[in-house]
């Protein structure tokens, strides 16, 4: 008997891959993705096993596992992972899954230990994920060395840590060199967390990058967020107004004074950097435009650096200002379910009600993020609808979230073993 047709779900996947190439060769690069995209569970479980498992992936800060043994938690889909720092401040990742029975380790989502002991037997990890110590009854043939923690890719650069749960990661050293490079300035050796947010949006992952990637919905949606932001950020823009181009260059001259980069800088369509000015006489993202913090980060001298707005896809979006920066992680929880992750740094020695008052900090992206999932949910359920179908983007207004799709659309065929179609 061929026991191969009882496993019904790897024929739904693999019927799913070829639909979902079918489909992508066949789209129109500047509409939005057919509905299975943003609403299937098995092209849900493509989106994971294609791009969250072989992609780089922002997993936090460094500022947050500051000393050895301490270590944070995610999880990517069904994976649970943990990133350490060893002996020598080196930063290790694992697969933060017991190699005994498979418990899941490390259970906190942030913590300091001396060693990594599971929950469920007390098997002994080192920092470096060498097994140690696996109690006493595992026989004379037991070979510690066999059952050491699973190790994943791990990079980071700028006070940013990448991870890539794949065997064959693909290039990024030359984003890194640039992101170290415009980081330099914030010293993130020696930052902090001020204060954290994580929210859960009911809607595709892709959804809430693509509401990410473009600000034709701000004017509608964002009213605490334009007190500071100005809708484009590229004098290239069509938008670009001359006044803008003359605030642009009258604040690249303070900061070509104060060393800090600004160039826009592109890695494909995966990474994207450049400072951009926020509105004349605003100097940070707070409610009335004055520093969120009175201690400025690393080296800088003047609060009014704009933006130094930092692209990674798939899951991060980040602005660093003078006064303190923000950082966002998304991490999809189910084909209609995602988490945002949001944490706004400071200078590590910046006191909290001295320097900065926590709530103050974060009332124009508490809002913010509340207002894009909103826009993402509604988003989300006129997709469901039978009367859906792709619809076209804005070229002028939406061009980062056709580059979005686009990224998305080459990175799938390409895992799933297809040319990519010339895009135009
Ligand atoms: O609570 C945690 O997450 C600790 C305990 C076991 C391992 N882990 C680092
Ligand atoms: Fe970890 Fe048993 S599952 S010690
Ligand atoms: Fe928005």
């Amino acid at each position: 008997m061929d026991m191969t047709a009882s496993y019904g779900p790897d024929d739904a996947l693999n019927q799913a891959r070829q639909a979902a190439a079918d489909l992508l060769q066949n789209r129109n690069p500047t509409y939005s993705l057919p509905q299975p995209f943003y609403n299937d569970a098995r092209f849900f479980a493509l989106d994971m096993q294609e791009v969250f498992e072989k992609e780089w992936l922002f997993a936090g800060m460094t500022c947050e596992i500051p000393a050895k043994g301490n270590f944070m938690t995610l999880e990517i889909g069904d994976n649970p992972v943990v990133i350490v720092r060893g002996a020598e401040g080196v930063i290790h990742a694992f697969h933060n899954v017991c190699r005994h029975r498979g418990s899941r380790l490390c259970t906190k989502e942030k913590g300091k230990v001396a060693k990594l002991v599971c929950p469920y037997h007390q098997w002994t990890y080192e920092l470096d994920g060498r097994l140690l110590f696996a109690g006493s009854d595992m026989g004379t043939n037991f070979d510690l060395n066999e059952f050491g923690l699973k190790p994943i890719n791990v990079r980071n650069a700028g006070g940013f840590i990448f991870i890539n749960l794949s065997e064959e990661a693909p290039a990024i050293d030359d984003f890194l060199v640039t992101l170290e490079h415009y980081l330099e300035p914030y010293d993130m050796d020696n930052v902090k967390v001020a204060t954290q947010t994580s929210i859960v949006e009911q809607a595709n992952w892709k959804l809430v990058i693509e509401n990410n990637r473009e600000c034709y919905h701000c004017n509608g949606a964002h009213p605490e967020l334009l007190n500071s932001l100005i809708e484009f950020d590229d004098t290239e823009d069509p938008r670009a107004t001359d006044k803008y181009k003359d605030l642009v260059t009258r604040k690249q001259a303070d900061w070509n004074n104060e060393q800090v980069p600004w160039q826009l800088k592109r890695f494909g369509k995966r990474n994207r950097l450049t400072r951009t000015p926020l509105l004349d006489n605003v100097v940070s993202m707070t409610m009335d435009g004055k520093p969120g913090c009175n201690k400025l980060m690393g080296r800088l001298t003047s609060p009014d650096m704009g933006s130094l707005r930092i692209l990674h896809l798939p899951n991060s979006w980040n602005h660093f200002m003078g006064d303190h920066a923000v950082v966002f992680r998304v991490l999809p929880l189910g084909p209609q379910l995602t988490m945002v992750t949001t944490k706004w740094l400071v200078h590590k020695d910046a006191v909290e009600g001295v320097d900065y008052d926590p709530e103050r900090l974060r009332h124009v992206w508490d809002a913010t993020n509340d207002q894009d999932r909103q826009l993402a949910e509604e988003n989300q359920r006129g997709i469901n609808s039978r009367a859906y179908q792709p619809g076209p983007y804005s070229e002028t207004y939406e061009f980062g979230v056709i580059d979005f799709v686009n990224w998305y659309g080459e990175r799938m065929l390409t895992h799933l073993g297809h040319d990519t179609p010339a895009l135009h």
